[in-house]
C-alpha cells in the first residue's frame, strides 16, 4: 500500500447517532425568522460540518501555496493534500487508480468534459442516449454536441410512477449508440435508476456509459470497478463538502484515448509553439491552478462520510423519504411527482391552486428551506405537465421532527394560499 493509501485508510465506524451527526453541522443550530432553521433542500446542495470547514480554514490561515510547481515546503505539504484527496476519492469510489479521478469544479464541468473529448471522437449519426428525467446538466451538452457534429440524441421515456426501464433503455439502444449517460438518482423526483444494468445493457452493445452521480454518490455507496460505468460525474457540494470542487472519474484507457479539454498550464509535459505533448493522467484534464483547498476539503467530506456505516445513513434517510411521503398523502390537494417504487432522499409535490415559488416563500417564514421551481429538469416538469414542484430533499443530518414542521407549515400555507 502507498503512503497516500495509507495515510487515507479509514478509521473506526462511527455509531450512526442523529444528535451527534446534527453536532456536527453548525449551521443547523441557527434560526431563520425566528424559527428554528428547518433545511430540507441537500439535493441542491448539503450542509457541511465542522471538520470540512475547519480543514479550509486551516488551509487558508496557516498552509496555503499554489500545487505541484512550488520547491518549497509549504508548496510541497499542499501538494501532497490536494494529491492525498484524490487519493481519498479514489478508494470511495473505489476506482483502480489515482489517475482515473479528475478534479473538475463541479459534476457540470466533468460532463462538460466527456462531451468535449470523448464527444469529439463522435460522427453524424452517431447516437447519444439519455433519459427523460435529466438534470440540464446531462442534457444540454449533448445538444450542443448534436448542433456541433450531428450526433442523434434520444431520449428514453419516463413512466408516470416517475421512473425509468431497463426495457425501456434496451429499446433505444442500437449499433449506432455510442454513449448512454443517464441519472444515478433523480435531482427532482428522488428516482433511483437501475445503473448497474443499464451499464451492462449498453456494453453488450458497445456503447460506453457516463453516470451523472450528482445526487447518488450522498446516497448510494458507489464502487466504479462494480458498476463497469466508463465515467462517473459528481459535484463535492452536494456531498457535504465545499463548492468550485468535482469529480470526473474515468476508465483510464478512456481517459488516455481522449484529447485534452482546456489547454494551459499542468496539462503539459512539453510546448514548443510548433507541437506540444500532453501530461500523463490525470492531469492532462487539470489545466491551470486547480481547486485547491476545495479538493482538500472535499478529501475531509469524503472522510467525515466514510467515518459512518453507509447503510445506517441510508436507512435513516430512507426511513425520511416513507416518513414525509405517508404524512403528505395526509394533506388534502397535495398531489406527489415522483412514486416509483426504489426512490432516495426526495419528495416532489405539488399543491393543487397553489404556485409553488409562493409555496416556499411562506414556507420559508416557518424556518423550512425548500427549493421551488423545475429543478433544471424542464423536460421533465413538461412530462408531468406542470412547469414546477416544491422538493423537500433530505441529508443525513434530518429529523423526523423537521418533516412534522414541513406538515404543519404546509397545512398553514395552505389556508392563506388556497
Ligand atoms: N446532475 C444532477 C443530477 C444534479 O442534481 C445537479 C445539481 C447537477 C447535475 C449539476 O451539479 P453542479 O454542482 O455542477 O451544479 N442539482 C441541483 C438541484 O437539484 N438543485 O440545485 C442544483
Amino acid at each position: 500500500m502507498s503512503a497516500l493509501a495509507h495515510d487515507a485508510e479509514k478509521s473506526e465506524t462511527r455509531v450512526f447517532d442523529l444528535d451527534l451527526v446534527r453536532r456536527d453541522f453548525p449551521i443547523l443550530s441557527r434560526t431563520v425568522h425566528n424559527k428554528p432553521l428547518t433545511y430540507l433542500d441537500s439535493a441542491a446542495s448539503a450542509q457541511k460540518p465542522q471538520a470540512v470547514i475547519d480543514v479550509i480554514r486551516y488551509q487558508y490561515e496557516h498552509e496555503y501555496a499554489n500545487v505541484h510547481r512550488g520547491a518549497y515546503s509549504l508548496s510541497e505539504a499542499l501538494t501532497s493534500k490536494y494529491e492525498l484527496a484524490r487519493e481519498k476519492v479514489r478508494q470511495f469510489i473505489n476506482a483502480t487508480t489515482d489517475r482515473e479521478v479528475v478534479f473538475t469544479k463541479g459534476a457540470t464541468e466533468a460532463i462538460n468534459l466527456v462531451s468535449a473529448t470523448f464527444g469529439r471522437t463522435l460522427e453524424a449519426g452517431d447516437e447519444v442516449v439519455i433519459t427523460g428525467l435529466e438534470h440540464h446538466s446531462n442534457i444540454i451538452p449533448w445538444q450542443l454536441l448534436r448542433d456541433q457534429c450531428g450526433i442523434v440524441l434520444k431520449v428514453v421515456p419516463v413512466s408516470d410512477e416517475g421512473d425509468v426501464s431497463l426495457n425501456d433503455v434496451a429499446a433505444a439502444l442500437s449499433k449506432k449508440t455510442k454513449l448512454v449517460a443517464v441519472a444515478h438518482i433523480s435531482n427532482a423526483l428522488g428516482t433511483l435508476l437501475p445503473i448497474k444494468e443499464i451499464t451492462a445493457a449498453a456494453h453488450a452493445i458497445g456503447a460506453k456509459v457516463l453516470i451523472d452521480g450528482c445526487q447518488g454518490i450522498a446516497h448510494e455507496p458507489v464502487d466504479v470497478q462494480d458498476l463497469d460505468c466508463d465515467f462517473y460525474a459528481f459535484s463535492g457540494h452536494k456531498l457535504y463538502g465545499p463548492n468550485g470542487i468535482g469529480v470526473l472519474y474515468g476508465k483510464e484507457d478512456m481517459l488516455n484515448a481522449m484529447p485534452p479539454y482546456q489547454g494551459g498550464g499542468e496539462m503539459i509535459s512539453n510546448v514548443t509553439f510548433e507541437r506540444s505533448e500532453w501530461a500523463e493522467l490525470p492531469a492532462k484534464f487539470e489545466a491551470g491552478t486547480p481547486p485547491i483547498v476545495p479538493a482538500v476539503g472535499l478529501g475531509a467530506a469524503i472522510e467525515y462520510i466514510s467515518g459512518f456505516d453507509r447503510t445506517d445513513i441510508a436507512a435513516h434517510e430512507n426511513d425520511l423519504l416513507v416518513y414525509a411521503t405517508e404524512q403528505l398523502q395526509t394533506l388534502n390537494s397535495i398531489r406527489l411527482i415522483g412514486t416509483a417504487e426504489k426512490k432516495a432522499a426526495a419528495v416532489s409535490f405539488v399543491l393543487e391552486g397553489a404556485h409553488p415559488h409562493d409555496l416556499a416563500t411562506i414556507l420559508d417564514r416557518s424556518g423550512v428551506c425548500v427549493r421551488a421551481g423545475h429543478h433544471c429538469a424542464q423536460p421533465l416538469m413538461d412530462r408531468f405537465g406542470v412547469t414546477a414542484t416544491v422538493r423537500a430533499s433530505f441529508g443525513m443530518y434530518n429529523t423526523r421532527e423537521e418533516v412534522d414542521v414541513l406538515i404543519d407549515a404546509l397545512g398553514h400555507a395552505r389556508e392563506i394560499l388556497c
